[in-house]
């Protein structure tokens, strides 16, 4: 448990010393008055938590200041601190009903998804899960030897086409070997793709279908992949995908790399779609379920 948030406070390091660490100099021992606001809403939207997001603490904030009677920022201290986790989504549900349980990851290019996918090989393989990685990003041929190179390290198969070819192909190739190996995940690594490009969200479009006629119910799962560096940038991505297809879930890779971590309340608040892990790092243990609790702590200092 202590290790686990070491992980945390260790990759959100930027993220606290950037931005939210301004937060310990405003929580200090300042009395309370108008100019608290500006100075409280000044910090938590340079911290990519978003405009309506950062209106509505401030807003919780009065109120609790009101209620309570409280004179001192440093009163104020717990209260945002259960805000901020009250703004995110408890631990997600990762059990699957289907097995195999097939999943495909989507994102912009360099967004982190095939490291993504190997992580999610070594974190389901950590529960005892027979996985198998598909190579549905045909467009570079490093591509395909990036996620080789980590099916070896990890002992896990792949699944891989022809350069060039149709990524809806491997995907169908993967799942009916998927489902002949009697694997339990499927985990289907995919191209970037700039949410702008028709073509290239009418691919995705495709892989999806093709997913759903080699397994009924699949995939199971479509896991959009965000690069945390982009900050508030990443939502104008994830709506266009979105608009493609049925993304269930968040994954914010390179948070350790980011200073705008504040950007998972606008996540939650303006997409609505869950954070469902964090990428703290580039290794393959790197990769740690979404923990409201564990999260806010590490954005503060103390
Ligand atoms: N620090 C850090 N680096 C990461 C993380 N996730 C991915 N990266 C790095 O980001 C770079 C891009 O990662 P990839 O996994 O290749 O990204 P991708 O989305 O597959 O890229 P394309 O296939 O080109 O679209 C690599 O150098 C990764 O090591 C993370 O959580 N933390
Ligand atoms: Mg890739």
């Amino acid at each position: 448990m202590v290790d686990l948030l070491k992980k945390w406070r260790d990759g959100l390091a930027r993220t606290r010393n950037v931005t939210f660490g301004r937060l310990a100099a405003f929580l200090g021992t300042s009395e309370i008055k108008d100019t608290t606001w500006e100075d409280l809403e000044a910090i938590l939207i340079q911290a990519d938590i978003g405009i309506e997001t950062s209106l509505a603490i401030i807003e919780a904030c009065r109120e609790h200041v009101l209620k309570e009677g409280l004179t001192k920022t440093e009163q104020l201290s717990q209260f945002l601190k259960h805000e901020l986790i009250n703004r995110l989504d408890p631990a997600p549900d990762l059990v699957f009903n289907s097995i195999p349980a097939v999943i495909l990851l989507v994102g912009v290019n360099g967004s982190g998804k095939t490291t993504t996918a190997a992580k999610l090989a070594y974190w389901f393989k950590q529960q005892n899960k027979k996985v198998l990685l598909v190579a549905a990003d045909t467009y570079r041929a490093a591509a395909v030897d990036q996620l080789r190179i980590w099916s070896e390290r990890l002992e896990v198969p792949l699944i891989s086409g022809q350069q060039n070819g149709d990524p809806g192909a491997v995907t169908y190739d993967g799942i009916t070997s998927g489902i002949a190996r009697g694997v339990d995940v499927i985990l289907i690594d995919t191209a970037g793709r700039l949410h702008t490009r028709f073509n290239l969200m009418e691919e995705i479009k495709k892989v999806y279908r093709v997913a759903n006629k080699a397994k009924p119910g699949a995939p199971h799962a479509c896991w959009l992949v965000l690069d945390a560096t982009t900050g508030q940038n990443a939502l104008q991505q994830a709506r266009a995908f979105k608009e493609a297809v049925n993304i269930s879930g968040i994954i914010l890779a390179k948070l350790d790399s980011s200073a705008k971590g504040g950007m998972a309340f606008a996540v939650k608040e303006q997409l609505d779609l869950p954070i469902l892990f964090a990428g703290l790092g580039e290794k393959m243990e790197d990769l740690q379920v979404f923990d409201r609790d564990s999260f806010v702590e590490s954005i503060f200092n103390s």
